[in-house]
This record gives structure tokens, sequence and C-alpha cells, in this order.
């Protein structure tokens, strides 16, 4: 599927360092850092340093480095913030939005993560 990627989302000017951010994590090719509007104590964005518009274009484009990359740190970031089920914690969801359907606001791929309450039964 063919994406064009607009280099002036707020995600893209925050990877630039044109736009300050709270960062949690940082590898290679990926960056995390805390949602400015949390829904929850934990609520962490993670997202590819690549041009990527979302997930399918991600999965689609982005080099298996990347991709493991990007797994690895929002497992790693689950870890930092306390909410890995594996320690022993509450746990946490991951949304990633796609879309006008999917009321994706910011057109760089990005990873939610939300947890430190308790976050009710999305899907039935
Ligand atoms: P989405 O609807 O999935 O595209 O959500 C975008 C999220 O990005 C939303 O939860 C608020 C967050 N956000 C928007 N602008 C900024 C910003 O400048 N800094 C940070 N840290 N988060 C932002």
């Amino acid at each position: 599927m063919p994406y064009s990627y607009d280099d002036q989302n707020i995600f893209a000017k925050i990877l630039r360092g044109e736009i300050p951010n709270n960062t949690v994590l940082e590898t290679e090719h990926t960056l995390a850092f805390n949602d400015i509007q949390p829904q929850a104590p934990v609520h962490v964005l993670v997202i590819p340093k690549g041009a990527y518009v979302c997930h399918d274009h991600f999965a689609a484009e982005a080099s298996e480095v990347e991709i493991i990359d990007f797994i690895r740190a929002t497992a790693k970031v689950c870890e930092m913030t306390g909410v890995s089920p594996g320690d022993g914690q509450s746990g946490y969801r991951t949304i990633s939005n796609a879309g006008e359907a999917g009321v994706q606001d910011v057109p760089h791929y990005h990873l939610h993560i939300l947890g430190g309450r308790g976050l009710g039964r999305m899907i039935s």
C-alpha cells in the first residue's frame, strides 16, 4: 500500500529535536517518550525513528533490524515502567490507532503503552 509521509508531523519534529519530549528510552532505531495527555498513570508512546505512517506501513517497509528493535524497546519500556506482568505487576495494554477510522491524530507510526491502573475490557 502506498503511503506518503508528512515530515512536518509533531513526532517528526520531536525526532529532529525541534520539540522537546520526556524520553523514557532511546535506542538506535526507536524512541519512547511520555504522552503529553496521559490517559493512565503509565502512558508512553513508542515510535520508530524511520518515516513510517502506521503499523502496516512499518511492517511492510521497515528492516527486520528496525522491527526487532521496536518490539524489544516496547517490552523494555514495560519493564522499566513496572507494568510488565512478567514482573508480577499489574499489566498493560498497547494500542496503535491507524488512519481516519482508527482516529490517528499524529501520522507517524506509534504504539501507546497504557498501564498503572485497571484498564477495563475493550473487546468482549
Ligand atoms: P493518536 O490519536 O494515536 O495519533 O495519538 C497521538 C498522541 O500523541 C496523543 O495521545 C497525544 C500525543 N501527543 C500529541 N502531541 C504531542 C507532543 O507534542 N508531545 C507528546 N509527548 N505527546 C503528544
